[in-house]
C-alpha cells in the first residue's frame, strides 16, 4: 500500500469539493496498474457493463490499483445490489450502476454500498425510514463500509425528468453522466453539441451541485470537451479510456507514418512517369 492512502481518500476529496482526475480502464494487463499511475489520477473506473473482464480479474485489477493509492470505482452490468456489495467485497471502493431512473434502484445501491452486508427485509426497512439500527450496529456498517462510494448513472430522460427525487436519496456520492446513451435516449445520437443535449447536461450538473453531490461525464474524446464542463461545474473528470487513448494516439501515428509512405509511392509514380 502506498504510505498515506486511506480508503476515504476519494470520499474526502469529494466532501471537500476538490476536483478528481480519472481514466476508464479496459485492460486487465499485470503491467497497466504501474503505467497508469505515473499519471497521478486519483481514480479508475473499471467498467464491466460494456467490457469482458471477470469477476478474478477485476478483483485482481482493484486490490493492484488500490495498492498504488488510486481508488477503483467499477461499474457493474445492472442495478442489482447483490452484484454491487459482491463487487465491493472484491476490492471496489465505489460502484456505479448504468441507466438508474428509479428511486428504488438507488436506494438498493446505497444499501449494498453502505449497509453491506446487511439485506433482505431489514435492509429495506432500514433504508424505508420505517426501523432504525441500533447504535451498535449503525457504528459497525459505518466501518465495514467506510470510505465507499455510491454513484449513479445518469444517462437517460425519464432518470432527468425525475433527478430531485434521484439525487435526494441519503448516501449516494456522485453522478456520472453517460453522454452517450443520454444523447440516444434523447433522439440525438452522438450529437454533443446539439443545443438540448448541452442543456441536459447542464441541468443535471446543476441538479448535482445542489445536492452537493460530486458530477462528471464520461467522454472519450478530445480533452477540450472534458475542459467545457469543468467550467460548466464537472468536479469528477472522467478521462477517455485507455482504449480510446491507444487508438486516437495509433490511428494518428499510422497517419503520419503512412503520409511517408504515400509521399514516397507519389515521388515513385513521379519518378516512373518521368521515366515513361
Ligand atoms: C455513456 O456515454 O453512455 C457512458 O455510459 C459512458 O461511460
Ligand atoms: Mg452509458
Amino acid at each position: 500500500m502506498i504510505t498515506g492512502f486511506q480508503k476515504d481518500d476519494l470520499k474526502q476529496k469529494l466532501l471537500q469539493r476538490h476536483q478528481v482526475y480519472g481514466t476508464c480502464i479496459t485492460t486487465n494487463a499485470p503491467r497497466w496498474p504501474g503505467i497508469v499511475a505515473g499519471s497521478d489520477l486519483d481514480f479508475v473506473f473499471i467498467d464491466t457493463e460494456h467490457i469482458a473482464i471477470d469477476r478474478a480479474e477485476v478483483s485482481k485489477m482493484c486490490r493492484s490499483y488500490q495498492a498504488l493509492g488510486i481508488t477503483p470505482i467499477v461499474r457493474i452490468p445492472k442495478p442489482d445490489p447483490f452484484l454491487a456489495s459482491q463487487v465491493v467485497d472484491d476490492g471496489a471502493i465505489g460502484i456505479i450502476a448504468p441507466y438508474l431512473e428509479h428511486v428504488d434502484e438507488i436506494k438498493g445501491l446505497v444499501g449494498a454500498t453502505k449497509y453491506r452486508p446487511l439485506k433482505g427485509e431489514k435492509l429495506k426497512n432500514i433504508l424505508d425510514g420505517k426501523i432504525h439500527p441500533t447504535n451498535e450496529l449503525k457504528s459497525y456498517l459505518e466501518k465495514y463500509n467506510h470510505g465507499n462510494l455510491c454513484i449513479a448513472n445518469i444517462e437517460s430522460v425519464p432518470a432527468v425528468e425525475q433527478l430531485d427525487k434521484l439525487l435526494s436519496i441519503e448516501g449516494l456520492d456522485g453522478v456520472f453522466i453517460g453522454p452517450h446513451d443520454l444523447s440516444i435516449n434523447m433522439g440525438i445520437p452522438e450529437q454533443y453539441d446539439h443545443p438540448e443535449f448541452i442543456k441536459t447536461v447542464k441541468v443535471i450538473i446543476q441538479k448535482a451541485r445542489k445536492h452537493t453531490l460530486g458530477v462528471g461525464i464520461h467522454f472519450s474524446l478530445e480533452p477540450e470537451r472534458q475542459l467545457y464542463w469543468i467550467k460548466e461545474g464537472v468536479n469528477i473528470v472522467i478521462h477517455s479510456s485507455d482504449m480510446a487513448l491507444f487508438s486516437q494516439k495509433l490511428r494518428a501515428d499510422m497517419n503520419i507514418l503512412k503520409s511517408l509512405d504515400k509521399n514516397i509511392k507519389n515521388d515513385e509514380q513521379n519518378d516512373s512517369s518521368i521515366i515513361i
